[in-house]
């Protein structure tokens, strides 16, 4: 079967989207680290419509951690098809990703970051991209960060790190006398702008103070909130794709058809005009990162470790158990949504519904082992921040420390079956699987709470729930 490419695109199968611009008129005014499928099915999605009005605002793709997005993409000149997981899937060819550049071509990333062109810097690195401590500051002791303080010693160094490139590449803007830029994270963390311009200028001023002066001058770093649930591609997807399209897509990405993603109105120069792709622009986006990360994320993170506790692969199956649906949806409702002041317009408990109709969509296929990556550095933000809100307003937090208590037996199981876990604290972890005191006394993941007396009491029950297969909270 032929390869999705450039000169493949008019074999399409008629009804088959595809790009509604000239592609070679494209300028690259987006360099975006991370452009693994979550990038591609939202904001390369909101780019690809903005092309259509606007060229300069093409994408080039920087993968520090494999070459896999770059082998797939490359000989499909960047292109790649979009499934829309509804009743009836709609599919579209995607054709705002340009290259994909790894770390094999670093003079080649130093180039795009540096260019004329380049406008915005975005990045969908996940929560440990960012190497932060339990406090959401950087960290100076992360070996990343450690390696590139060394390697900044010599003229012309290259970074490792996600946070050490926006630093290598602001300077060579600096010094190439380059207008400043936009620095937009797209990750799921509180604060996530704030949070990444403390870190490039606390690395910065370390390296080369001149450039930090000139980042906090002339780089701005807005905060944004992106929703979109998508799950990871399979080789069923694969095939669907080739069926509908009639073209061959190494690799395709599917998501649902919701997704929103709202942006602090905070651009260094022009701003794109995503607005026409229904992206929202706002003066704050805290209370929509909040909502979301809390509501969605906390529910999701809760699903994902009760739910493989009980046997269930996916959220819809999770969803389907009518004992555990009714659980998340008194989290949401009871436990969480006290902590959350809803932004202006947001119907909180219609957006509660919805959030749990979309996990309960048979069409999505997204599995609870995907969820349950990187707990160490999702769970702060997704439950931690709302069990102290809760401890500090004396609500009870029986039922927010219940999903903590399956996170806790699901590095028990894992370290009892010689399982490994995609967490970057997965040492640690395994460590002191078995003591869960142990574990809950890592302050770089819970802080003050592992000497809660509340907290653990609440951990303590939730654990004695689960073994006795409950999941209402049973007093310690
Ligand atoms: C999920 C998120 O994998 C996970 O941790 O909770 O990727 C979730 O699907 C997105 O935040 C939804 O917008």
């Amino acid at each position: 079967m032929t390869r999705l490419s450039q000169d493949a695109l008019d074999t399409l199968h008629a009804g088959i989207a595809r790009p509604q611009y000239d592609r070679s008129a494209v300028k690259p005014g987006v360099v975006h680290f991370g452009p693994g499928a979550f990038h591609r099915a939202h904001q390369a999605a909101a780019f690809d419509t903005l092309l259509a009005q606007d060229p300069r605002w093409g994408l080039t793709g920087v993968s520090l951690n494999s070459r896999g997005v770059a082998d797939a993409l490359d000989p499909q000149d960047g292109l790649y098809t979009l499934a829309l997981l509804e009743e009836q899937v709609e599919y579209r060819v995607i054709g705002a990703v340009g290259r994909v550049l790894t770390k094999d071509d670093p003079a080649a990333i130093l180039g795009a970051l540096a260019h004329a062109d380049t406008r915005i810097i975005s990045s969908t690195v996940t929560e440990k991209g960012y190497c932060l401590d339990g406090q959401g500051v950087l960290d100076f002791a992360h070996p990343a960060i450690r390696a590139d303080l060394e390697a900044s010693r010599s003229e012309g160094w290259v970074p490792g790190s996600f946070t050490g490139w926006l630093v290598r590449g602001l300077q060579a803007r600096r010094l190439a006398g380059r207008q400043g830029v936009t620095v937009l994270s797209c990750d799921n963390l509180t604060d996530n702008g704030r949070k990444l311009e403390a870190a490039t200028i606390a690395l910065a001023e370390a390296i080369d103070p001149e450039t930090a002066r000139w980042i906090a001058d002339r780089v701005t770093f807005p905060n944004a909130m992106v929703d979109s649930i998508t799950p990871a591609t399979d080789d069923a997807l694969r095939q669907r794709i080739a069926a509908a399209t009639g073209l061959e897509d190494a690799w395709p990405i599917q998501r649902e058809r919701f997704t929103q993603w709202v942006i602090e109105d905070r651009f260094a120069g022009e701003r794109p005009a995503l607005e026409l792709a229904g992206v929202t622009f706002a003066g704050e986006v805290r209370p929509f990162e909040t909502a979301k990360l809390r509501l969605l994320n906390g529910a999701h993170s809760s699903l994902a470790y009760i739910g493989l506790g009980r046997g269930q692969e996916t959220v819809a199956e999770a969803m389907a158990d009518p004992e555990l649906a009714g659980f998340a949806e008194r989290l949401m409702r009871e436990d969480i949504a006290p902590s959350v002041t809803a932004p202006p317009g947001l119907d909180l408990p219609g957006y509660i519904s919805d959030v749990l109709a979309r996990f309960a969509n048979p069409a999505i296929r997204h599995l609870l082992s995907q969820i349950a990556w990187d707990g160490s550095q999702k769970l702060p933000y997704r439950l931690l921040d709302t069990v102290r809100d809760a401890l500090a307003a004396g609500r009870p937090v029986e039922r927010l420390a219940l999903p903590i208590a399956a996170w806790l037996r699901f590095l028990d199981r894992a370290a009892r079956g010689g399982q490994a876990i995609t967490d970057p604290m997965a040492t640690a972890l395994l460590g002191r699987a078995g003591d869960w005191r142990s574990v809950v006394a890592m302050r770089e993941i819970f802080g003050d709470l592992g000497s809660d007396e509340r907290f653990l009491r609440a951990v303590e029950g939730g654990l004695a729930a689960l073994e006795a297969g409950r999941l209402e909270p049973l007093p310690a």
